[in-house]
């Protein structure tokens, strides 16, 4: 059977099922939903929906091929020994790390608001990797289980564009990994920031990895 190659900028990419993963980043409540971190930052979280739909499609053809699928989620135990003071003490938000909202201690590790959104539950089996960073790669087990499996490119989904989903694919792309990124998969407080974010990975001949859309990967995978 031949290769599925996804179309994709700056070129089509072909990739071998077998060794490549789909990594969705951070699509937890905190980010997503009123009332969580996203929020306490001043943001209108309202503009990430958009990513949900094909963020769903991409993990069901994902499934389907036989891919590898990782989560991640960003937070914090709760006695905040692993947050830095100076994430903590950042911006002037109403709420910050750690304090009691609506859906639990704003992005602490066992609270309602650190959970993944229900339409993208993980599935039994499927690794979630807990991260305190922006980057999935920073002080968690995630390079370890991508070697383990023999993994050599990832598709990347999730939010936010510019941070976490950047950030991963920054730290990805020196560890030798390709990084394929599904662009309407993605989503940002910024439409300005997601549009440059996805630009600057395909940008210089894809100096940072490959962006395509859900389409295609489903395309590729049938
Ligand atoms: N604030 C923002 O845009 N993002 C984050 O804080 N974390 C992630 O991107 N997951």
């Amino acid at each position: 059977m031949p290769k599925p190659l996804i179309e994709a900028r700056p070129g089509a990419i072909e990739i071998d099922p077998a060794r490549t993963a789909l990594i969705i980043i951070d699509m937890q409540r905190d980010f997503l939903e009123p009332g969580g971190f996203g929020e306490t930052l001043g943001n209108d979280v309202g503009l990430l929906a958009a990513a949900i739909g094909p963020c769903g499609r991409v993990l069901e053809a994902a499934r389907r091929a036989g891919l590898a699928v990782i989560h991640t989620r960003e937070g914090h135990r709760p006695d905040l020994s692993d947050a830095p003071p100076a994430k903590i003490e950042r911006g002037a938000p109403a709420m910050r790390i750690g304090d009691l909202g609506p859906m639990g201690r704003i992005l602490v590790r066992g609270e309602p608001g650190h959970e993944i959104i229900p339409a993208l539950a993980p599935a039994p089996g499927e690794p979630v990797v807990d991260k305190p960073g922006k980057g999935a790669f920073y002080q968690t087990d995630l390079e370890l289980m991508l070697h383990n499996r023999g993994i050599e490119a990832l598709l990347v989904c999730g939010v936010t564009t510019e941070v976490c989903v950047h950030t991963t694919v920054r730290e990805a792309n020196d560890r030798g990994f390709r990084c394929i990124v599904v662009g309407d998969a993605c989503g940002s407080y910024f439409p300005e920031f997601h549009e440059a974010g996805l630009r600057m990975i395909a940008a210089q001949g894809g100096i940072f990895g490959w962006v395509t859309d859900a389409a295609a990967v489903v395309r590729a995978l049938e």
